[in-house]
């Protein structure tokens, strides 16, 4: 079935690049570029990948990020992606970067975006992915440091198809982000945003209805709320759902608890992403394997995931 899935052709669309940073990649920048680390070796971080919660996630995934310095760095860290999207048979990618995690260390957005951008356009040339990029704003951030780094991000308007919403959920509630959309809204810039991941299902409503999100991300925590489920259903939102992170930060005990299949059989539109897979033990192919393993998932829901996130495209 692992072979199966993984030839499966997929799109995928909840992927934060900095969450790809593979621990081997991350000590070799580390030397690279003189940073010292508070891990002795790979092993000792590897053992710290055993979160609580969201937060605790987060603290080791910014930690991690700080090793990422130069246009290089982030071009390896793009490249290595895509290249596991080519094993993975995944077609066409919409990933998600931070740039507010770099500036705010002091690396320049130009540089950031550089190196992506460069290897998102060899992807296309070299393994035929095809890719947009989003741009993502820390929600535990003020809304004035969306807004400047929305405003310095406008020269480079068309090396992005969206901007996103992510970071720590609970108590930064996406109508804090209203304005900030809508002008990114008026930029012609569309929209999606991390919501009832940890979060509850109001802060789905508000992405839906203030933010005018074109997708939610993660979104599981819908099944609360029956009237969301109706209008998820009737005007097909996609969701991209993100099962190993999900149980690795402990939004579900057990994949065998995990709700996808269930939203699948509903009549909602999910689709199955890794989040940040260097952090949470597996990439597209994994999870869908996962699925498989502990939800018993068949080759017609399989195929309908697959489906489901070529449908779910921003970039069509
Ligand atoms: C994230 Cl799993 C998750 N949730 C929210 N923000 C994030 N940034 C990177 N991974
Ligand atoms: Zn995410």
């Amino acid at each position: 079935m692992y072979d199966w899935l993984n030839a499966l052709p997929k799109a995928e669309l909840h992927l934060h690049l900095e969450g790809t940073l593979e621990p081997e990649l991350l000590f070799r920048l580390a030397r690279r570029n003189g940073v010292a680390l508070p891990w002795p070796d790979m092993d000792a971080l590897r053992a710290a990948y055993n979160y609580g919660n969201l937060q605790e996630f987060l603290d080791l995934y910014y930690r991690g990020a700080d090793v990422l310095r130069t246009e290089q760095d982030f071009y390896d860290l793009t490249w290595d992606y895509l290249v596991k999207c080519h094993e993975q048979n995944v077609v066409h990618t919409e990933p998600f970067f931070d740039p507010q995690t770099h500036t705010d260390r002091g690396v320049p957005f130009k540089v950031v975006l550089d190196g992506i951008s460069q290897a998102l356009e060899d992807g296309r040339r070299k393994l035929g992915i095809s890719s947009g990029l989003i741009l993502s704003f820390l929600r535990h951030l003020p809304e004035e440091q969306a807004m400047r780094t929305l405003e310095e991000a406008l020269p480079y308007r068309d090396a992005f198809i969206a901007v996103g919403l992510d970071s720590s959920e609970k108590g930064f509630p996406p109508r804090l982000f209203q304005r900030v959309f809508d002008r990114a809204r008026a930029e012609g810039l569309p929209a999606v945003a991390h919501a009832g991941e940890e979060g509850p299902p109001e802060y789905i409503w508000e992405a839906l209805d203030l933010l005018k999100v074109l997708r939610i991300d993660h979104g599981v925590r819908a099944a609360e709320d029956p009237r969301l489920m109706a209008r998820l259903i009737d005007e097909q939102i996609p969701l991209t759902v993100c099962p190993l992170s999900n149980t690795r930060l402990r939004v579900f005990d057990h994949m065998s608890q995990h709700n996808i299949l269930s939203l699948l059989d509903a009549g909602v539109k999910v689709t199955v992403n890794s989040d940040d897979p260097a952090y949470f033990g597996g990439y597209v192919t994994e999870n869908f394997h996962a699925l498989y393993e502990h939800l018993g998932m068949s080759q017609a829901q399989a195929q309908a995931l697959a489906d489901n996130s070529m449908d779910a495209r921003i970039l069509k």
